[in-house]
C-alpha cells in the first residue's frame, strides 16, 4: 500500500462546516412551518444556486453551467482522464426537508474541502454536480437536469415542460439566468456516487448506518383531467350526477385497493387533486389528479398501469364522463454498479459502520447517471424514515458517516 494511500485512508470529513452549509442553505426558501421551498428554476432556487456557486469557488472548483442549468465544480486531477463525479440537486418540493438533495451535494464540497486541506490530487479529475428540476414537483419529468445530461430527454423537449403554475421552463431558466454555455454532457464521468438520505424506514428501524445502493424502482406519474358536469349539489338525483369529484375520490380508492391486491414492493400515490369549481354545494365539473404507481419490477408495474387504465375506462363509462390521461414521467427500474455498490459496502466496514444492501423506493439523479457511467449511490438513515416533510432529519454521525463513505469511494475510483 503507497504511503498516498496510508494517508487517504486515514482521511475524514468534518461535520462543522457540512452542517453549517446545509442550514444556511436550508433557511432559503424556509416556509413558517420550517419547510424548505426552493422549486425548480424559482427565485429561491436561484438564490440558493449562487450560494451553491459561491462556496465551490471557495474551495478553487471550476465551475460550468450546461444550458439546462445543470451546475459543475471542477477539481483536476494528476492526470486529464474522466473524472469521478459526485452530486445530487438543490431544488425541493414544496414541504422539503433539509437533507433530501443538499446532502448529497454539499457531503461532494467537503469531499473536496478534505482532499484540499490535505493537499491532494488525485488521479483523476473530481466533479461535484448540482442537478436541475430533481424533484420534478413544478416541472415534469423528475430528475429532467441529469435525464438531458444522459441524453434521455433533448434540450428543446426540456424547454418546453410546462410547470403547474402554467410557466414554460426555458423561460423561467432565463429568468434566474442559468442557461449556461458548457459542453453537454460537461463529460463522460469514469464513475458516478450519489450520497443521499434513504426518505424510507429501512436503515432507521434496523438501526443500520450505510445503504449501499444497488438498485432502484420503477415510476409511472401521469395526470388525469376528468370532465363531468357541475350541477346543484341539492337538486340533482344522484343517478344523474357526472361527478368529477366523485370519480377522483374513486380513482384514489382503486389504486390504494391496487396495492392491497397486488402486494410486494408495489405503492401508488395521489398526490395532486384539484376539483373545479370547488365549492361545497356544487357537484364538481372537473377534476385534475395525478397517478404515481412505482415497483421494483417492471412486468408487475405495466400491470398495474393497465389494471388502472382499464378501471378508468369503465369508470368514464358508469359515471358518463370524460377522462384523459397526460403522461407525465415513466422510468423503468434501473440497476446499478454492483462494483461500485461493493467498494460502498467495503468502506463502510473499513470505518466501522453498519451496512446493508438496498433498493432506492425514490427516484434519484444517479438512477439517470447510470445511463451513462457505472452509478451507485450511498443512503443514510431517515428519523422515522420521514422525508418530503419539515421534519426531515438525520443525525449528524450519520451525515458524517455518509462523508466519510463518500470520501473513501471517491478516493479509490479517482486513484
Ligand atoms: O419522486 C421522487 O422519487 C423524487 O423525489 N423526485
Ligand atoms: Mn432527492
Ligand atoms: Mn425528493
Amino acid at each position: 500500500m503507497n504511503t498516498l494511500d496510508t494517508q487517504t485512508l486515514g482521511l475524514r470529513i468534518q461535520s462543522g462546516l457540512l452542517l453549517e452549509q446545509l442550514n444556511t442553505l436550508a433557511d432559503i426558501g424556509m416556509t413558517p412551518e420550517g419547510a424548505c421551498c426552493r422549486l425548480a428554476l424559482s427565485d429561491e432556487d436561484r438564490i440558493g444556486r449562487d450560494l451553491l456557486i459561491t462556496w465551490m469557488k471557495a474551495l478553487k472548483l471550476e465551475v460550468s453551467i450546461d444550458p439546462i442549468g445543470n451546475i459543475f465544480g471542477w477539481r483536476a486531477g494528476l492526470e486529464d482522464l474522466p473524472p469521478v463525479m459526485t452530486g445530487s440537486h438543490i431544488d425541493t418540493v414544496r414541504t422539503g426537508g433539509r437533507y433530501d438533495g443538499p446532502l448529497g451535494v454539499l457531503g461532494g464540497l467537503e469531499v473536496v474541502r478534505v482532499l484540499n486541506e490535505a493537499g491532494i490530487v488525485t488521479r483523476r479529475p473530481i466533479v461535484v454536480a448540482a442537478f436541475t428540476n430533481e424533484e420534478g414537483a413544478r416541472f415534469h419529468p423528475d430528475m429532467l437536469g441529469s435525464l438531458v445530461y444522459v441524453g434521455g430527454l433533448s434540450l428543446d423537449d426540456a424547454y418546453a415542460s410546462h410547470s403547474a403554475d402554467g410557466k414554460v421552463l426555458i423561460d423561467e431558466l432565463i429568468k434566474i439566468g442559468y442557461v449556461g454555455k458548457a459542453a453537454l454532457p460537461l463529460c463522460k464521468p469514469h464513475a458516478f456516487v450519489e450520497l443521499h438520505i434513504e426518505q424510507g424506514p429501512i436503515l432507521d428501524i434496523e438501526g443500520v448506518t450505510i445503504g449501499a445502493v444497488r438498485d432502484l424502482q420503477g415510476i409511472s406519474w401521469q395526470e388525469l383531467h376528468i370532465v363531468g358536469q357541475s350541477n346543484h349539489a341539492g337538486t340533482t338525483p344522484m343517478r344523474l350526477r357526472h361527478d368529477a369529484g366523485y370519480c377522483a375520490a374513486a380513482i384514489s380508492v382503486f389504486m390504494r385497493e391496487l396495492t392491497i391486491e397486488m402486494g410486494g414492493a408495489q405503492v401508488a400515490t395521489m398526490g395532486v387533486t384539484q376539483l373545479h369549481p370547488n365549492l361545497i354545494n356544487v357537484i364538481a365539473a372537473r377534476a385534475v389528479v395525478t397517478v404515481d404507481l412505482r415497483n421494483t419490477d417492471e412486468a408487475l408495474l405495466k400491470i398495474a398501469e393497465q389494471k388502472v387504465a382499464d378501471f378508468l375506462v369503465k369508470l368514464a363509462a358508469d359515471e358518463g364522463v370524460t377522462i384523459t390521461s397526460h403522461r407525465l414521467a415513466r422510468f423503468e427500474p434501473v440497476k446499478f454498479d454492483d462494483g461500485i455498490a461493493d467498494l460502498i459496502a467495503q468502506h463502510a466496514q473499513a470505518l466501522g459502520y453498519s451496512c446493508r444492501s438496498m433498493t432506492s423506493g425514490a427516484g434519484h439523479d444517479a438512477q439517470m447517471m447510470a445511463r451513462l457511467c457505472p452509478s451507485a449511490m450511498i443512503f443514510v438513515p431517515s428519523v422515522k424514515g420521514i422525508s418530503h416533510n419539515p421534519a426531515e432529519h438525520t443525525e449528524v454521525a450519520d451525515l458524517v458517516a455518509g462523508g466519510n463513505v463518500l470520501l473513501q469511494t471517491m478516493l479509490e475510483l479517482a486513484q
